[in-house]
């Protein structure tokens, strides 16, 4: 075995000339690797001896795509698309030896090769839409040549892999190896390089183009079909253009239309803000200061006190993974009720092909429901998740204490409460951990975990990896009134409250943030969640707007009617009655009304956030600016090519916030828009969150 580079080294066993690539832990095609392949495939090509070509990872997986690292600086010399070209040249056979995952460039690598083997459980994929780009190496010029257009749109717009079976039968791969890649894909080298010298290139197959050139209409069913799903996004429909490209254009114009826009792409603030969230979304599973050895403790029974929506969704997060789950609920018919739901969800999904009967039953299978706290005296991990209330919250955790196995670690889902006062009933604050699930829970990757003031290590690691484990992304917060994503709200729904009072119409506000990218407005999101969150019909004064709807059962979705009507299909429409209650309670408080820009609904419900979010960091409650943008992605719906809040902030310069913001403290003359000293700082000094 000669190393080539650093990263991949080259060696021949019998006519096989077999390129190894070791670069952990993805094998991303680095520079050092880009190289090593070059001058492996130059090396080949010289020796007359070698008769075929083997392109091997060790470790995990194959290529997992270009290394995304290297993007940010300047490009070093082989660029992937010269070292393909090679590649595709080669006058010898070449194999790709595949496991794991081939991934954007690994895929594109593969596509160059002659032939390509793998492993049952490999997996191929184009992910690069979900970095705001395109496959830039010939993947959008290749794959549909090789698996036909209608699958490769597919693939490139969603981002998603196929498996091996499905790579097999689209022609994507030539065999499944039964046991030893390395040997089988070296004996496929040599069986097909005693078969003469003419070997498939991807590039000159136009059988598979073909059902698309007689039916181009099939790029406007796809743009139709992903319409909602990718509004706002640009790289989807680049992706497409790339597709219509490869069925349009002769091969080689096809490479230049998806190099052009490969560049235009990554030029462009969408993926920038994209990549950026990849790694930071890498970045919020790590807890500094939490020593590597710390054992996890052991999940393999949970209980959870609460069977409403909240509580069946987190118990359906650990069915989902095959963790038995206990929902203690107060009273058989909430029970049942909670059960019931379960189920009905279980079998919609069942129903649309998404999951299988027999998974329905084993999932209900390991959710059991129980009237006694006592029976999750042998759970590993209680999570409470009944209604905000802390004295309620307060009598749980102190019955727990007396109930739970000493190692248990007990979570409350509070989404705003303090949790070192909860912690406190305890006599093992240490045990104490807050674990915030989002709405629904079952569905949003998002899961907050809040540390108290006197978490032990172990539980935060734990509960760190156990968060991966059920399929969630966590970011690690502190306790402050609402925690991160819930303190930032607030801001925002307090402005987009106070905007709709000096005239701006509630539809309008909404229309500015759902152009910006959210799924939907502040006072949709309101509705949604329910007016009557925290508000108390006895102590209803009519002191403000929310007070005024619900005193008018007007409590949002849920009762048909809130800042917006609702059909049975709960269909929003503008409500003329709410206008003209806002109008009123606006004379009745002073408040004069005017005209607002769109520029200016946004500055004010979008800067507050990003100041917000500047406290949060300047106390400590987030780890890092990066953790704050994984929340608002994954748990409000920001718009990810936009980064979220904190690298927006980056994007548009800290010093334009600093002064939009005391634009409005000016204009407004409320110290509410007092830049936090903390932004200040940074903006004073050049830098960024
Ligand atoms: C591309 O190929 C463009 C071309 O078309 C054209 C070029 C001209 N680069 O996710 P994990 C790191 S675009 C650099 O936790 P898993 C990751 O940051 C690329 N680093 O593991 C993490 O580091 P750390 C198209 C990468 O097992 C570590 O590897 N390809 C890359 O859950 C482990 O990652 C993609 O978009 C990379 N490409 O999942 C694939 N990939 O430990 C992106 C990973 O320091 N990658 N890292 O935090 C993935 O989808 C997943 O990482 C993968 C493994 C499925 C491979």
């Amino acid at each position: 075995m000669v190393a080539v580079t650093d990263q991949v080294d080259y060696n021949v066993e019998q006519t096989i000339a077999v390129i190894t690539i070791n670069n952990p832990p993805v094998n991303a095609l680095s520079h050092g690797v880009r190289e090593g392949i070059y001058k492996g495939i130059e090396t080949a090509s010289r020796d007359d001896s070698v008769t075929g070509i083997v392109i091997y990872c060790e470790g995990r997986t194959f290529i997992a795509g270009a290394d995304i690292s290297e993007f940010g600086s300047a490009p070093k010399e082989p660029h992937l698309p010269a070292v393909l070209t090679l590649l595709d040249q080669s006058t010898k056979p070449v194999v790709a030896a595949v496991h794991g995952t081939a991934l954007g460039g690994g895929l594109e690598t593969t596509l160059c090769c002659n032939y390509r083997v793998a492993t049952a459980d490999a997996k191929f994929g184009l992910p690069e839409v979900h970095l705001g780009l395109l496959p830039g190496a010939g993947g959008t010029q290749r794959l549909p040549r090789v698996v036909g257009v209608e699958k490769a749109l597919s693939m490139v717009t969603s981002g998603a892999p196929i498996g091996a079976d499905e790579a097999l039968e689209s022609g994507l791969i030539d065999m499944i190896v039964k046991s030893d890649l390395r040997a089988e894909a070296i004996a496929f080298a040599i069986a097909k390089s005693s078969q003469g010298a003419s070997h498939p290139r991807v590039r000159d197959n136009q059988e598979k183009l073909q059902s698309a050139v007689e039916s181009p209409e099939i790029f406007a069913q796809v743009r139709k079909m992903i319409a909602r799903k990718t509004r706002g996004f640009l790289a989807p429909e680049y992706n497409i253009r790339c597709i219509e490209a490869a069925v349009s254009q002769p091969f080689d114009e096809g490479i230049k239309t998806e190099g052009k826009l490969f560049m235009e792409l990554m030029a462009g603030p969408q993926s920038r803000a994209q990549q950026y969230f990849f790694f930071a979304e890498r970045q919020a599973s790590k807890v500094a200061g939490i020593d590597k050895n710390t054992p996890d403790l052991p999940i393999s029974k949970v209980g959870v006190i609460g069977g409403g929506l909240m509580g069946g969704g987190i118990a359906m997060n650990m069915a989902n993974v095959g963790i038995p789950v206990t929902i203690v609920e107060t009273n058989q018919a909430a029970l049942d009720r909670g059960l019931g739901i379960i189920r009905k969800n279980y079998e919609n999904t069942a129903s649309k092909g998404r999951l299988r009967a027999e998974d329905v039953e084993t999932r209900c299978g390991l959710i059991s429901g129980s009237l006694e706290m006592e029976s999750l005296a042998d759970c590993d991990l209680i999570i409470e998740a009944v209604f905000e209330n802390m004295a309620v919250k307060k009598d749980i955790f102190s019955r727990l204490d007396q109930i739970a196995k000493p190692e248990a670690i007990l979570a409350s889902n509070t989404s705003a409460l303090d949790l070192n006062e909860i912690a406190n009933v305890t006599s093992r604050p240490e045990s104490v951990i807050g674990l915030h699930f989002f709405s629904p829970a079952n569905v949003m990757k998002l899961l907050e975990i809040v540390r108290g003031e006197k978490t032990a290590d172990p539980v935060i690691k734990t509960c760190m990896a156990f968060a991966k484990r059920i399929k969630k992304v966590a970011t690690l917060v502190g306790v402050c009134p609402g925690f991160v994503g819930n303190r930032i709200l607030f801001m925002r729904q307090h402005q987009a409250n106070l905007v709709a009072l000096e005239g701006a119409p509630v539809e309008k506000v909404d229309q500015v943030l759902f152009d910006f990218g959210f799924p939907m407005g502040a006072f949709q999101m309101a509705d949604l969640a329910g007016l009557d969150l925290g508000w108390d019909k006895e102590k209803s004064n009519s002191e403000t707007v929310r007070d005024r709807l619900c005193e008018q059962d007007r409590r949002g979705q849920k009762t048909g009617a809130g800042f917006y009507d609702y059909d049975e299909k709960r269909r929003p429409t503008p409500s003329s009655l709410v206008a003209d209650l806002i109008k009123d309670h606006a004379e009745k408080s002073g408040v004069t009304r005017r005209e607002f820009s769109d520029e200016e609904i946004l500055d004010r419900c979008v800067l507050p956030m990003i100041n917000e979010g500047a406290k949060i960091l300047d106390e400590g409650i987030a780890m890092r600016a990066s953790d704050i943008d994984v929340v608002y992605v994954y748990g409000y719906g920001w718009p990810i090519y936009r980064g979220g809040p904190m690298h927006y902030a980056n994007s548009i310069g800290l010093g334009k916030v600093v002064e939009k913001l005391r634009h409005y403290q000016d204009k407004t003359g409320d110290d509410f828009w007092t830049p936090s000293p903390y932004l200040v700082d940074l903006a004073e000094n050049g830098k960024k969150f």
